[in-house]
């Protein structure tokens, strides 16, 4: 399973539809997005990922109109409030967007190990770390914003061994 790991886009478009172009090219199997998206419009190039594409969101701090996001994104995915547990090929994966608690929280979140994978944005930075059995990853900004640097994650979930995850540019 290789799933594209997005989040802070914050309506930056090109670097979206690099997103997109990449999950077709590298045939991603899901696409999961830690959330700040900010204007539903950005559906407009998320709707070009392949069909089989499976999308999750969840709402970042800075996603406001959440209604109309949940509309525009309606043929996509859905974008859920709050943190996610998900099973992905039998592997437990934690998504969260990160602004309701400290960066210390979530490493000491992935270092009590009772998730494989734990996903979060906010930080506008990027993470790629093993805390034991818990592979911790934060994908960056895709917008390239705050740091200049724009970037996405690319994870693997293999269906048998650990998870394992690669930081790649959109620019
Ligand atoms: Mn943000």
């Amino acid at each position: 399973m290789k799933i594209g790991v997005i989040s802070d886009s914050h309506d930056h478009m090109d670097h979206i539809e690099k997103f997109v172009t990449m999950a077709s090219k590298d045939q991603f199997d899901m696409v999961l997005h830690c959330g700040d998206f900010c204007s539903p419009f950005v559906a407009r190039k998320f709707t070009n990922l392949p069909k089989n594409v499976i999308f999750h969101g969840i709402r970042g701090n800075n996603d406001g109109d959440i209604t109309h996001l949940n509309h525009t994104f309606s043929n996509i995915g859905k974008i859920k409030e709050g943190h996610q547990v998900m099973d992905i090929e039998g592997k437990t994966v934690l998504m969260l967007h990160g602004h309701a608690i400290s960066e210390e929280m979530i490493v000491d979140i992935a270092k009590e190990n009772r998730y494989d994978l734990v996903l979060y944005g906010h930080f506008h930075h990027t993470r790629n770390e093993q805390f034991g059995s818990t592979l911790l990853v934060n994908p960056g900004e895709s917008c390239g914003y705050l740091t200049g640097e724009a970037t996405c994650a690319i994870v693997e979930i293999p269906k048998t061994g650990k998870v394992t995850a690669e930081i790649v540019s959109l620019v």
